[in-house]
């Protein structure tokens, strides 16, 4: 079954069959592709496996050459200047644990966090039924605007800590307020970049993969250092990739005229009321 709700307010929400079954065909077959190959365990949590994809590999195209996905994407979360930013498989292994609470944005300085509209988003497909013993995934609706206690226990994302929690932690375990997206296999949950979200452990000897894409609803209104830090996106084509890609096409992605400049990377929430 699907969640429904208001994706302003809630900071998450769910769109049914994003992709056919002729895409989620090819799409699986890239991703086990890609997790034969070596990758970089730097990218591996407890809980999940991350393998990050550039601009043009297959399973990225297959959802931006797709208008009629990018316009329910669009539709979702208001989107007046959606781009795209990076990608990623995650897979999580059979008999896994749960992936912990965390929130993906990374600038918790920067006066933005705190504005009503989501700064980026991420937009997570699952190539199989999910549900709270396979692995779904599980949100703290709100939680994008508001601080909750749990925000108070959690780890530094990507950090050590984040890595040896005991089996108990609150991060790792049920929390009041929670709800599960049971998606489909095609389905897709879409998520502020600041919202507290994890995953079920994964009981079942299956694995569980998602491909997930980040996107930025508003590129144009985002301020400059922002957009300056973002198009240095290792993901982003680059200068000599440009000439390469279809008109048409490249207005999917960011692009910045100014001088590319990193901004003071800060993925801790601050505490808030
Ligand atoms: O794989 C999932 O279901 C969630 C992944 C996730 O939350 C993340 O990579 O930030």
């Amino acid at each position: 079954m699907l969640a429904s709700s208001d994706f302003a307010a809630d900071g998450f929400t769910a769109i049914p069959a994003l992709f056919e079954e002729r895409d989620l065909h090819e799409i699986e077959k890239q991703v086990q592709r890609q997790l034969a190959l070596p990758h970089d365990p730097m990218m591996n949590r407890v809980g999940n496996d991350l393998i990050p994809l550039r601009w043009n590999d297959p399973i990225v195209t297959h959802l931006l050459e797709r208008t009629s996905a990018l316009a329910r994407i669009r539709a979702a979360v208001a989107a007046a200047d959606l781009r795209w930013i990076s990608a990623y498989i995650s897979s999580k292994a059979g008999s896994m644990p749960a992936l912990l609470w965390h929130q993906d944005w990374w600038c918790w300085d920067h006066a933005i966090s705190f504005a009503p509209a989501a700064p980026q988003i991420a937009v997570l497909c699952y190539l199989c039924d999910t549900g709270r013993h396979t692995g779904a995934l599980r949100v703290l609706p709100g939680s994008h605007r508001r601080g909750l206690p749990i925000h108070a226990e959690l780890p530094e994302p990507h950090s050590a800590a984040a890595e040896q929690l005991a089996p108990d932690h609150p991060a790792l375990s049920d929390q009041d307020g929670q709800v599960t997206l049971n998606l489909g296999r095609g389905d897709a949950a879409i998520v502020d970049y600041r919202l507290l979200h994890g995953t079920h452990p994964n009981r079942s000897l299956l694995r569980r993969d998602a491909v997930l894409f980040s996107f930025v609803p508003n590129w144009c209104a985002l301020p400059k250092s922002i957009r300056a830090h973002l198009a240095m996106h290792p993901a982003l084509p680059n200068a000599d990739e440009w000439p390469t890609i279809a008109a048409w096409w490249q207005e999917i992605f960011p692009r910045y005229d100014g001088a590319p400049a990193s901004l003071q990377i800060n993925r801790v929430a601050p505490l808030r009321g």
